[in-house]
Parts: C-alpha cells; sequence; structure tokens
C-alpha cells in the first residue's frame, strides 16, 4: 500500500484547526437563539465555556440523545475530561469524567447504539487506553483499560471492515503506531505495528476509492502524509514520488 505527502499552502495545524473548529462551535451553541426566534444574525456575541486549562482537541457526539450536538473535551492541566451538553439554554450544561485524560475519541464501541468514549491515560512510562460506555443519558462507565505501548492521537473507524470500530493510536516520536481492532464489546484484540511516519494529528477516510479507509497524517510541517489502507488495519510502507517530466 502506497503513501504520498501532500503539500499544504500553509495556515494552522489540523490539530489547532479542529480544537478552533470545535471551539467555535461550543459558543455558536451557546448564542443559538430558541425555535422560531432565528430572525437575529446567524450569530451572536457568545459565551465563554470553562473547558479548563489548556484543552487538547474537542470532540463531539450527542451523548444523551436529545438530537443537539454535546462535545468532550479534555484538558491538559487537570485530571478531568469536562463533557458538555447541548441544549437551547444558551449555556451547555456540564459534566466531567475524574480521569488524567490524554487524547479522546468517539465511537460506539459495543454497538449499543450509544456513544461512548476511548481516552488514553497513563504515566511517561505507562500507556492505557480506556473505553468509557454511554448510557444514551450522558453517562460514562469504565468498561475496559487497555495497556498500549504508547500514548497520541486516538483515531476511531472501522479499518479491518469486520463492522466493529477499532483504535489506530498515533505517535509522535516514531514510525510505529499501533492499531487496536474492537471487539465489538468495547475491548481490543492484542494490538498491532502500523509503521507509518511519526504523527501527531490525524484523519481517517477512503482517500483513493477504493472502499478501505485510509490515512492523513500530520507532524508538523508542511506536509500530510496519506498512507493508504488494505482494508484489514495495516497501511503500506511504500513512498509515492512525484513523477519527472520528459526530458529531464
Ligand atoms: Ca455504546
Ligand atoms: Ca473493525
Ligand atoms: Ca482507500
Amino acid at each position: 500500500m502506497p503513501h504520498t505527502n501532500v503539500r499544504l499552502a500553509g495556515g494552522p495545524r489540523p490539530s489547532s484547526l479542529c480544537t478552533l473548529i470545535g471551539l467555535f462551535c461550543l459558543v455558536a451553541l451557546a448564542a443559538a437563539p430558541a425555535a422560531g426566534q432565528c430572525d437575529a444574525p446567524a450569530f451572536g456575541a457568545g459565551v465563554n465555556v470553562d473547558v479548563g486549562l489548556r484543552p487538547l482537541e474537542v470532540a463531539r457526539g450527542d451523548f444523551n440523545g436529545d438530537g443537539k450536538a454535546d462535545f468532550v473535551v479534555p484538558s491538559g492541566n487537570s485530571d478531568k475530561i469536562r463533557i458538555l451538553f447541548g441544549n437551547a439554554s444558551g449555556v451547555p450544561a456540564a459534566a466531567q469524567l475524574n480521569i488524567a485524560p490524554g487524547r479522546v475519541a468517539v465511537a460506539d464501541f459495543n454497538r449499543d447504539g450509544k456513544l461512548d468514549l476511548a481516552i488514553t491515560h497513563g504515566t511517561f512510562s505507562t500507556n492505557f487506553v480506556a473505553v468509557y460506555l454511554g448510557d444514551g443519558a450522558g453517562g460514562f462507565s469504565l468498561a475496559t483499560d487497555t495497556q498500549v505501548s504508547q500514548s497520541g492521537q486516538l483515531l476511531a473507524a472501522d479499518f479491518n471492515n469486520d463492522a466493529r470500530p477499532d483504535l489506530f493510536v498515533g505517535n509522535s516520536s516514531t514510525n510505529n503506531s499501533l492499531m487496536l481492532l474492537g471487539d465489538g464489546a468495547g475491548g481490543f484484540a492484542p494490538g498491532f505495528n502500523v509503521v507509518v511516519p511519526n504523527n501527531s494529528d490525524a484523519a481517517a477516510g477512503d482517500f483513493n476509492g477504493d472502499g478501505k479507509l485510509d490515512l492523513a497524517l500530520m507532524n508538523g510541517g508542511n506536509f500530510i502524509h496519506v498512507a493508504l489502507g488494505d482494508g484489514a488495519g495495516h497501511f503500506g510502507q511504500r513512498r509515492l514520488r512525484q513523477p519527472r517530466r520528459r526530458g529531464r
């Protein structure tokens, strides 16, 4: 499976961009008028929502099943994850999970129709991925806690096409990221290395239209590395080169 690099024209890094979009959504949500009162400009002045010091990222899902977007925000400077529930009152209601957070991913890991959370945590020497199962009403309970070899960007998707959400655990230091294939019940099979460039941010999508999920990876700089998937959770190691022009 080939890889390729895509040069960026500039601008913020994807993680920063995603965080900005998420925080913008938080402000827009908090400022949204009640139903039937939409003659005002699209966005009001907004309000500030306390998400703790140094929020790491923003993930979105409807965690309490009311049809309104909710947000989960791990704080990089506390032992809590804030969960903000969207509502029409203007200020999201907040709850929190008392866990020293790293990165977070949202998926229905046990396939019960209720969104769950995967959260990295641990120390400098020991890393884990915890799965908190959602109850569909905004509550979460710890289901599994899997020790992993590293703690990096989390990406939830079905990488091996078995209808069970899997987890890609990135690595910002080396070329060994980790793939955890989901068992459909909130747990994972033993992980295996995925040899892709070191990365601090990742996104999944079928970029070549072959029906198999691929990865877009970034670790600063002006390139996004695209690694094509084989539909089994593996990603190639060959790097595509720009074709040479004739006569050169
Ligand atoms: Ca679930
Ligand atoms: Ca899967
Ligand atoms: Ca593909």
